[in-house]
Parts: structure tokens; sequence; C-alpha cells
């Protein structure tokens, strides 16, 4: 069983009703797919893969100081002292990771970082709102109501940010993983994973299949918030990271999420519809989100409900 590797450029020919089926069949069976031949120049993405390859390499010497390998390095000392098996470290992730936004600090070497990723983040920013008309129109809604959504019908600007990972070789794969399994919280989240080393794992049908590798592809993921907009039709996908012991993994993933200050609730169509899930704002999401980020969702919905209940008493 893989993930479905879909031709996005048959969008646009004879084959667009299939194209758009099997977009269909990946959100709602899969909640992952990948596509190829998505309009990003191949050459763009070299261009990135090799950025983000000198950005490590002088990241490297921080990361041998980081909390993960200090909490590690912890660890294994005590398994030396004592007599008997350390617990895992099931509190960190085995990752070295840093956040681009329109409005934050970018790294300033290598040279071409900041235009390259800005050109790419350009592009991947259309892509995110190409697929969610897709969505619109598969899930029967009007084009543009998740954008509208997201932008709290346009008076907020939706979040757009890119996480550059690494995951370097770990020495001990039985005392910690690369990334926990979580469920994204956010919108639609576009990854450019490394072509050779996999890693990146989804559960289905409680299996863990990993994503396979594809060279150029970009893995698309629905979170939480295209799950709540769906009305459970397109479900967030538990995944995580394996981290390996003799590779280095490049992954960004970009996340294209409402704004902190739009309101999210099920976009049902009809009007016999019951809405699933409750309304919220999506910033009240992401208060509970970050403290029950490696739980299962549903009680997440619960929460930024009591939260609200609770901020209004
Ligand atoms: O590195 C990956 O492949 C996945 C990263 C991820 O799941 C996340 O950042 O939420
Ligand atoms: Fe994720």
């Amino acid at each position: 069983m893989a993930i479905p590797v879909i031709d996005f450029s048959k969008l646009d020919g004879k084959e667009r009703a299939e194209t758009l089926a099997k977009i269909a069949n990946g959100c709602e069976e899969w909640g992952f797919f990948q596509l190829v031949n998505h309009g990003i120049p191949v050459e763009l993405l070299e261009r990135v893969k090799k950025v983000s390859s000198e950005c490590y390499k002088l990241r490297a010497e921080a990361f041998r100081k980081s909390n993960p390998v200090r909490l590690l390095n912890r660890l294994v000392d005590q398994e030396g002292e004592e007599i008997g098996n350390v617990e895992r470290l099931d509190n960190v992730d085995w990752e070295d990771v840093f956040i681009l936004q329109d409005d934050n600090e970018w790294p300033s070497t290598p040279p071409e970082f900041k235009e390259t990723m800005k050109e790419y983040r350009r592009e991947l920013r259309k892509l995110a709102e190409k697929l969610m008309e897709i969505m619109d129109e598969n899930l029967g809604l009007e084009k543009g109501r998740i954008k509208n959504a997201f932008s709290g019908n346009g008076e907020h600007e939706p979040f757009f940010g890119t996480k550059v990972s690494h995951y370097p070789p770990c020495p001990r794969l039985d005392l910690v993983q690369g990334l926990r399994a979580h469920t994204d919280a956010g919108g639609v989240i576009l990854l450019f994973q490394d072509d050779k080393v996999g890693g990146l794992q989804i559960l289905k049908d409680g299996r863990w299949i990993d994503v396979q590798p594809v060279a150029n592809a970009i893995v698309i993921n629905t979170g939480d918030q295209i799950e709540v907009l769906s009305n459970g039709r397109y479900k967030s996908a538990w995944h995580r990271v394996l981290a390996t012991s003799n590779s280095n993994r490049r992954s960004i993933a970009s996340f294209y999420n409402p704004s902190l200050k739009a309101t999210i609730a099920p976009a049902t169509t009809g009007e016999e519809a019951q809405p699933l899930y409750p309304k919220f704002v999506f910033g009240d999401y992401m208060d509970v989100y970050v403290k029950q980020k490696f739980q299962p969702k549903e009680p997440r919905f619960e929460a930024v409900v009591a939260l609200r209940r609770q901020s209004r008493s």
C-alpha cells in the first residue's frame, strides 16, 4: 500500500474529472497524497535543496549542543552508571528546525538562501490556494469558501509558514524517535521531503505506512481545520517521522493555515447536514494545540469550546 501519487498537470486537460476524483480520494481515504508535475520548476526545487542543505551544515555545530542531543547524552551516561534499562526520551524530537514567515528573521547564509526561499514560498502559496479551490469544488462548496474561512472573509491574512527541518543521524534509535506522532493543526500542508532518505509515515487503518520518497514531488496533507470545515469528510491523518542512524533527512513543510483571528466551523452544504464539530476561533485552537499536539485531536475540540466558555464567565 502506498500513498496516492497524482499528476497535477492532468487537471488542465481532458482528464480533469478523473484528477479531481483522485484528489478527492486522497483527501477522503488517506489525508495524504503526493503531487507530481505540480508546476513548480524543478530548477527552483534544486536550488531549494542546495540552500537548505548548506544552511544545515552551518547549523550542525549548534545542533550538537541542542536540547535533544544533551538529553540523549545524559540518558546514555545514566545507562552506563545504572543497572537496568533507562526510559525512552518521550518528550523531545530528534530534529533541527527553523520557521520562515513573512515577518520574521531568516538565515542570511548562504547568501542565496533568502531569495530562493522567498521564490519557493511564493510558488507554494499559489499551489496551496489552488488546492483549496479544488477542495471547495470536490466538497460542493462555493469557490473560495475555504480561503474565505481562513481569512475571516478577507478581513485577515491567512497564516503561511515554512518549517525547514533536518533530521540528523541518531545514534540511539531505541531511545528517541524523529518527530512524534501528531496531526497537523492547520489547513493545507505542502511538504517537500528528501528524495532519498525516508522516515515519514502515516497511520492508516491502524498501520503505519511509509510516505515513499518521490523525486521532486510535493506531499500534500490536510490539517485539523480542513477536517472541521469539511465536517469530517477529510480527516487530518496521524503521522510521524522516524529518525535514521546513518543519514541526514531534509524536509520543508509549508503550512497554509487560518489567521489566528478567523472563526472556523463546518461549512455544511445542505440545511439538513448536522455539524459534527464546534465553531471556534483558530487562535484559541492553537492555544490548546501547543499543549496537546501529540495527543488525540478529539479532546482538542472539546477543550477549545471550554476555553471560550471560561473566558466569557
Ligand atoms: O518532516 C516531515 O516529513 C514531516 C514534518 C511534520 O509532520 C510537521 O512538521 O508537522
Ligand atoms: Fe506534521
